[in-house]
């Protein structure tokens, strides 16, 4: 049966056809078609397996992703065509997990993209959170959360059947497996994404998503990490964890009975990637189940050298507050049985090595995660060359003298498939009319496009494309969010998660100081659209003050009918994977500010640059490799390098204060942030607090950089006006962006770490 045949018959069953059917029904059906072309069994799998596990996957909405890989996406938009429905409607129906925060979780979904389009064995592990991160919604110009129910009766995910025991000190609980197909790249491959779950999930809270946090057998899984300010918060982030690696554990070593993989030989069959160290207890507990084996007759010895050659460790951030360390009473609490194992770890560690800056448990009986994953994985990694170099020579430093072998870097990348393909198809069609199919495959000949930059017809047609997205663009914000927007005006759009260190900060204090001029009468040569979206952490008060910040700053500049004419602010509420989608292609410009040697890669950055928009960026993360590639006329920098940074930290030598007594442009922007306009719109308790931290903590020196940033940004404004020029930037940007696709870094994990 072809796909159209399929169709009509899954909606005969419920009395409709392609013609009467509504847009849900269509969803459902394309749905229930495209799971069964997935169980279709691909080519044989022999080799290593790896398990890429992970406490997030961000993995967006599934079904035109699913239909591009499977070689039906063209062929189920002309169906629908011709039934007189529309793919993109069909879609609004499927509803967004929101099972990651921000880059770590997205780059394991894209991983897992890439793993299936290369051919390679490999499953993600992770769990099954029911309301996701959270829905965020503004009220009164502050963000509250809601809960994301994202699970349906029918969804990408089936019950395996499979259930596990996982013992905790106070209590035995069952896991469930549920499955999610990943397809490959039209190469008939499937692999899966394995969720776990609790056997009896509690419902949504009814307001918020505040719930009992000591119901581990109900709420484990409700929430990705939810609210750790408080010590059961912290507990049950433990308890996520410990579930997770257990469930892992059970999983691999049942695959290895099934498979016929020798326990003992375990490394040569299976590679485990621990991403972040959020798993990182599967250290210990494959160990622990190896000797809880008693027919394997394994020694202490044996079940740590096989832990050490089948685990990997990927660090994703230098931020000295997000390196886990957990007080080892928690973990005797929730898993009493693996302390004795970690203990024996830290003994031999602490044996080989007396410096305490390596031991994995502290001086006050603290666990770190990180400690524990370096001595006892085979390799460790980081996610972009500058911060692979911070790592060797600054953060980990006393480890990479004792294990100079294990450090290397894998630069992050994303996968083209979803990031251009799918999400900008005039793009990907010009692309195509211009250097043909190959690049679909294999992203870097998008350098052919380099032979391109002077052909008008082709940097016209760029331009048209970027304006036919920022048109789109607007009317997808006026109908979901009435929000409008000029799609004559510059789109200038900085898309993460809430950070002081990644300064959305500091791009409002452009702002600010944009609006100041516009008021007094200088008005830039045409208007800008300054576009945000974050989220921050429901505990995070100083990342909730910024949001209030730039919401108010929003309604202070869009109501000001003078200023609004040159300039508008907008902060998409929500902002998430499919809104991702739709930002991405539109954006002009590429904010990627944060405070050089904070961001350990960036992603967005990649996505952005792949659907030309220029970046205005500091030289950290990825952004350092991006600027290698295109050359500086193609990107604009600014801000204080790393080096320096590092340095300010090292000697205590940033004093914010100093930069606000000696610029009267950031005296103003500072102070307009609790002046009369600001005041009469906002909490004024919130932008004192702001203001307060900028002038005398200001922890990621958005001071600093700030005038730096101004000047250069203004430059940017001014040389979008020579648009053939820009659009010649932009496809020199496109061209140099297939370093970043994730085959690349999938093919280099493979090389270097997995061996599959
Ligand atoms: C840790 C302890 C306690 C509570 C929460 C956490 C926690 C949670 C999430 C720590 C880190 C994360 C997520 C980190 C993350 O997303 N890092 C990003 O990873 C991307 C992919 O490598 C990089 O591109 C980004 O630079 C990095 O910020």
């Amino acid at each position: 049966m072809d796909l159209k045949q399929q169709l009509s018959a899954v909606l005969a069953q419920k009395g409709k056809t392609l013609e009467s059917c509504t847009d849900q029904d269509l969803y459902y059906a394309l749905l229930t078609v495209t799971q069964k072309v997935q169980t279709g069994s691909g080519p044989a799998r022999t080799g290593r397996k790896l398990y890429y596990i992970s406490a997030e996957f961000l993995i967006g909405k599934l079904l035109s992703n699913n239909l591009l890989n499977l070689g039906l996406y063209d062929e189920a938009k002309k169906i629908l065509a011709e039934a007189g429905h529309e793919l993109t409607k069909v879609e609004e129906y499927e509803p967004e997990p929101s099972l990651g925060n921000g880059g770590l979780g997205r780059l394991a979904a894209c991983f897992l993209d890439s793993i299936a389009s290369l051919g390679l064995h490999g499953d993600g592990v992770g769990l099954n959170y029911h309301y996701g991160l959270f829905r965020q919604v503004f009220d009164h110009n502050q963000q509250r959360e809601q809960p994301n129910p994202w699970l349906e009766d029918q969804s990408w995910l089936t019950d395996t059947g499979v259930r596990f025991k996982v013992p905790f000190g106070s209590q035995e609980l069952e896991s469930v497996l549920y499955d999610l197909n990943i397809p490959g790249y039209e190469n008939g491959v499937v692999n899966k994404l394995r969720l776990f779950d609790v056997a009896q999930p509690a419902p949504a809270p009814d307001q918020g998503i505040s719930f009992d946090k000591g119901d581990i057998a109900h709420c484990l899984t409700s929430f990705l990490y939810p609210d750790d300010s408080d010590e059961a918060g912290k507990l049950l982030r433990v308890y996520q964890q410990y579930f997770m690696v257990c469930s892992a554990v059970q999983l691999i070593l049942r695959e290895a009975e099934e498979k016929g993989w020798p326990i003992k030989r375990l490394n040569q069959h299976a590679v485990i990637q621990i991403n972040d160290t959020h798993p990182s207890m599967v250290i210990p507990e494959l160990i622990r189940q190896l000797m809880a084996r008693k027919e394997l007759g394994l020694t202490m010895d044996e079940a740590i050298y096989v832990a050490s050659n089948v685990c990997a460790y990927t660090n994703h951030t230098i931020l000295a507050e997000a390196l886990e360390t957990w007080p080892s009473s928690y973990l005797e609490q929730v898993a009493p049985q693996l302390m004795p194992i970690i203990r024996e770890l830290d003994k031999r560690a602490k044996e080989r090595y007396a410096d305490p800056r390596v031991a994995i448990i502290d001086g006050n009986d603290c666990v770190h995660m990180a400690h524990m994953d370096i001595h006892y994985g085979f390799s460790v990694n980081g996610v972009a060359a500058l911060h692979t170099d911070i790592l060797k020579n600054t953060e980990l430093k006393h480890f990479y003298d004792i294990y100079p072998g294990k450090f290397n870097n894998k630069t992050n990348g994303v996968t083209f498939r979803r990031w251009l393909m799918a999400c900008n198809p005039a793009l990907a069609e010009l692309i195509t009319q211009c250097i043909g199919e190959g690049w679909k495959r294999n992203p870097e000949q998008l350098e052919k496009l380099l032979a391109l930059r002077k052909d008008a017809q082709v940097l016209d047609k760029l331009l048209e494309i970027k304006a036919e997205n920022k048109r789109r663009l607007s009317a997808y914000l006026y109908q979901t969010q009435n929000i409008s927007l000029d799609p004559e005006s510059i789109f200038d759009i900085q898309v993460k998660r809430l950070h002081e260190y990644k300064r959305q900060q500091m791009n409002a204090l452009y702002a600010i100081h944009q609006y100041l001029r516009i008021k007094a009468g200088y008005t830039p040569a045409r208007p800008i659209t300054v576009i945000f979206g974050a989220k921050a952490a429901p505990a995070y008060i100083m990342a909730k003050n910024i949001i209030h910040l730039i919401l108010c700053l929003q309604k202070l500049v869009n109501q000001d009918p003078e200023v609004s004419r040159w300039m508008r602010i907008v902060m998409v509420e929500n902002y998430n994977v499919t809104l991702a989608e739709e930002l991405i292609p539109a954006a002009d410009l590429s904010e990627q500010i944060s405070l050089a040697s904070k961001e350990a890669s960036g992603t967005s950055n990649m996505k952005f640059m792949a659907n030309g928009a220029l970046t205005i960026g500091t030289l950290d993360g990825a952004n350092v490799e991006i600027a290698d590639l295109v050359g500086e006329d193609n990107i604009y920098l600014f801000g204080a390098l790393s080096d320096k940074v590092i340095d300010l930290y090292a000697r205590n030598g940033y004093h914010p204060d100093q930069f606000y007594s000696a610029s009267q442009f950031i005296r103003e922007a500072v102070d307009f942030i609790t002046g009369p306009e600001m005041s009469a719109i906002g909490d004024l308790g919130c932008l004192q607090a702001l203001k307060g931290d900028l002038m005398g903590k200001d922890y990621f020196m958005a001071l600093l950089d700030v005038r730096d940033y101004a000047k250069v940004k203004d430059q940017a404004l001014w040389d979008y006006e020579d648009r053939r020029d820009w659009s010649a930037k932009t496809l020199v940007n496109i061209a140099k962006s297939g370093f970043f696709s994730s085959d690349r870094t999938i093919m280099e994990y493979n090389r270097d770490i997995w061996h599959l």
